[in-house]
């Protein structure tokens, strides 16, 4: 696998520059060398330059602005274009903020810093780690990835971060762990859907220690080459590509290492409809639509009325079957469906 990683303090300082400039140019660069004229059909991804410029952009005074954009890691590619970072941005599910897609007012209103990180349970030592110590320590790239919503919509957005398995790394975890379980912050103050009672808060996800350490398993800081703004989870999201996107938990404050598989939010509330494996599965529906086709959203021309954004077929683990297929070999049979739901 061809990683070249770089720390932060590696970048030079020319790479601090205005993201929307940074991404428009290197991708015409590119597109000019490839000698592709078709910007919207070219392979190469892609971001709409009439959207960059009102792209809602990182929490202000966000001391790691300095550090990005990271290196971009080749090995992940797309086959359609980039989804523009103002439908990334303004496009969300964060029932923290409440259930509507409309929800970055209010995520902007909340504070990322101080934020520590909590890594508990099965491991040689507790530890709380500062958000900031954390990501100093980490190896940080860019990648760009599929991320495919169990609502049927889907979007591709350059994520960066580091790999989760530098933080299992960095944890040591016992040998008899088997699961990693993360939790979300908890705040009624700065996240009024919190005040919802009849959801279990605070948000948890899980994973295996297997799918964790895969090298597909990213936390992310940043977005668009530039620290992520909270609507998107910063200061700490998850992404995990081939599984649905309510995986892929944001505003992270706590990992705990555990023999027991985490009771995750969704299934707490739904169980018959989302599960804790949450493959992506073309062939098994939801229980209430189909999951073989999906609208992949490029810009903020396909979402809302009147808008017929692009139907295309849905991939077994989003495409990326390659990388993690093997985790589930003979898993399948004994659990059934509930593997993809
Ligand atoms: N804490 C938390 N994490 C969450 C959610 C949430 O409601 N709360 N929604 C999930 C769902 S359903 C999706 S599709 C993605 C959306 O990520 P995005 O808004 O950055 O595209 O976040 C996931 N992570
Ligand atoms: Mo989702």
């Amino acid at each position: 696998m061809p990683i070249k990683r770089k720390r932060a303090w590696d970048l030079p300082d020319s790479a601090a520059t205005d993201a929307a400039a940074f991404y428009n140019r290197r991708e015409f660069a590119r597109l000019f060398a490839a000698g592709s004229v078709a910007a919207a059909t070219a392979a190469v991804p892609f971001a709409n330059p009439a959207e960059a410029a009102e792209a809602v952009g990182p929490p202000a005074n966000d001391p790691t602005k300095g550090i990005y954009p990271f290196e971009r890691n080749g090995a992940y590619t797309l086959e359609r274009p980039l989804s523009t970072e103002k439908l990334v941005s303004t496009y969300n599910n964060y029932y923290e903020f409440g259930s509507s897609k409309t929800i970055w007012q209010e995520a902007r209103e909340m504070p990322v810093r101080p934020w520590t990180v909590e890594i508990d349970g099965m491991v040689e030592q507790e530890k709380t780690v500062d958000i900031d110590d954390l990501i100093k320590r980490m190896p940080l790239e860019e990648r760009l990835y599929r991320h495919r919503c169990v609502e049927a919509w889907s979007i591709n957005v350059p994520w960066s971060g580091f790999p989760m398995a530098a933080l299992v790394d960095f944890a040591r975890p016992l040998s008899s762990a088997k699961y990693v379980r993360m939790e979300t912050f908890l705040d009624k103050d700065v996240a009024s859907g919190q005040r919802a009672s009849w959801y279990p808060w605070p948000y948890v996800e899980g994973l295996t220690i297997e799918e964790a350490t895969n090298e597909l398993a990213f936390l992310v800081t940043g977005a668009y080459g530039h620290p992520l703004p909270q609507q998107n989870g910063a200061p700490l999201r998850l992404a995990v590509p081939w599984k649905y996107g309510f995986k892929s938990a944001k505003g992270l404050v706590r990992f705990s290492f555990t023999d027991q598989k985490p009771l995750t939010f969704w299934h707490e509330v739904q169980g018959n409809e989302y599960g804790f494996w949450a493959n992506v599965n073309p062939e098994v529906d939801h229980p209430r639509w189909s999951q073989a086709t999906e609208k992949f959203l490029q810009s903020t021309d396909d979402i809302g009325f009147a808008a017929s954004p692009k139907e295309v077929p849905t991939q077994k683990f989003n495409g990326y079957g390659e990388q993690v297929a093997h985790l589930y070999k003979g898993l399948e049979d004994k659990y059934g469906v509930k593997l993809w739901r």
